[in-house]
């Protein structure tokens, strides 16, 4: 029998029949886009749940991201972490604005101390990211930005489910954005939310994803950033399943905890709720792991290699040593519904096997025999 290939990013779909009896309304209605009845109830559904003003669905974070910079009206330098995805520094740079990378902790998101020393007279925000759905040092950030009269916001795509010190993420900063990609915790095959408390911010976003258009006039700058009724319809089944993709990404996570005792996990705060979709770890001759992996039709991913500063259309030969050493160590394991106990002990067998060979490797030929 063949065996199947494992991703990462595997959709979690929700109820089957439940979506497909909103694709038969949606296509009775012949209302298939342009600000919906499925738009208009994730966009109160989402509101709600992370306890927001306002919130308004995109077709997917990148564009949402550029929305959000222009109804922020942020300008010239933006100061980003150098791990974390290419979207979110291309999305920055496509609409005329300059990322400018700082370093991570060994916690993997942005080092509050170094946004500091990176603060020129062109810098006009700090765009955090939540990676692999951990809350960045929001508190820290939200001081920086407030001493210096800095606009900050929150590229929050992996973190839809999650919170900081008790309050979901979607709320911080001046707005936050979250992404339903089909990889996502929550997917609507592609799309997006901005999420706001700023009154005036959510109205010149609102219109901005729509051409511009307020009250049947254009008076903003605007693109086509709207989100279809078909992944309105996806999103809002997705959300119905969280608890259950939940319980699962959880227990997968303690599984694979359970199975490689001496590896190092990224690690989740249990106080905090959490949607555990990234498996991530940090691990000698990662490489030597993947392709090992690979061999055997699981298809673990090296994310974020090698460091936003060093790909090419950025770089500059800047050095960034704990983006570099995270870039060279961390892989990311399959979960989600796809994934049970004899799937996680088929990869860990593996991974163990790889660090035996590793270690015996690196032994003196005396000690080895
Ligand atoms: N900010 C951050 C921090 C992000 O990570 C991202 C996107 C964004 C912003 C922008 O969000 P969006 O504009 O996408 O809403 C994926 C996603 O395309 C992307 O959404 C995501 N982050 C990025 C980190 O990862 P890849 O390169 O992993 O895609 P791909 O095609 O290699 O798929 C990964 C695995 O998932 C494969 O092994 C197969 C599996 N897969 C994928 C898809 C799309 C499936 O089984 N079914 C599917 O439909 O990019």
């Amino acid at each position: 029998m063949a065996t199947e290939t494992l991703h990462v990013g595997r959709p979690n779909i929700g109820h089957r029949e439940v979506l497909m009896r909103r694709l038969n309304d949606i296509l009775d209605s012949k209302w298939l886009s342009n600000n919906g009845p499925y738009v208009r109830t994730l966009e109160e559904r989402i509101a709600g749940f992370v306890n927001v003003r306002h919130c308004i669905a995109v077709c997917n974070a990148t564009v949402g991201l550029q929305v959000v910079m222009k109804a922020a009206g942020v300008t010239e330098q933006v100061i980003v972490p150098a791990f974390t995805a290419i979207a979110t520094a291309h999305a920055l740079t496509w609409i005329g604005l300059e990322p400018v990378f700082v370093d991570v902790t060994r916690k993997h998101n942005i080092d509050p101390y170094r946004i500091k020393n990176a603060i020129t007279e062109r810098t006009s925000a700090i765009l955090g990211v939540h990676l692999w759905g951990r809350p960045c040092f929001v508190s820290a950030i939200t001081h920086v930005a407030h001493k210096h009269d800095l606009r900050f916001l929150f590229d929050a795509a992996h973190a839809f489910g999650c919170s900081y010190r008790g309050k979901m993420i979607g709320g911080f900063g001046n707005a936050e954005v979250f992404s339903f990609h089909a990889t996502k915790f929550v997917n609507g095959f592609e799309g997006g939310a901005i999420c706001t408390n700023d009154d005036a911010l959510a109205e010149r976003a609102r219109a901005m994803v729509n051409f511009g258009y307020q009250d049947g006039e254009v008076r903003h700058m605007g693109t086509n950033a709207k989100m279809s009724e078909v992944s309105a319809a996806m999103v809002l089944t997705s959300i119905e399943s969280m608890s259950y993709f939940v319980a699962i990404n959880r227990q997968n996570y303690h599984e694979y905890r359970h199975q490689l005792p001496g590896v190092t996990f990224v690690e989740f705060d249990e106080s905090e709720s959490n949607n555990y979709q990234y498996v991530v770890i940090e691990i000698e001759n990662r490489d030597r792991v993947m392709e090992a992996l690979h061999a055997e039709h699981i298809m673990a991913k090296r994310y974020f290699w090698p460091g936003l500063h060093r790909v090419a259309p950025y770089c500059r030969g800047a050095t960034l040593p704990e983006t570099e050493r995270l870039a060279a160590c961390t892989l990311v394991l399959p979960t989600g519904t796809a994934i049970g106990v004899s799937e996680i002990t088929r990869m860990c067998d593996i991974i163990k096997r790889v660090m035996e060979e590793s270690t015996m490797h690196s032994m003196p030929a005396w000690a080895a025999s």
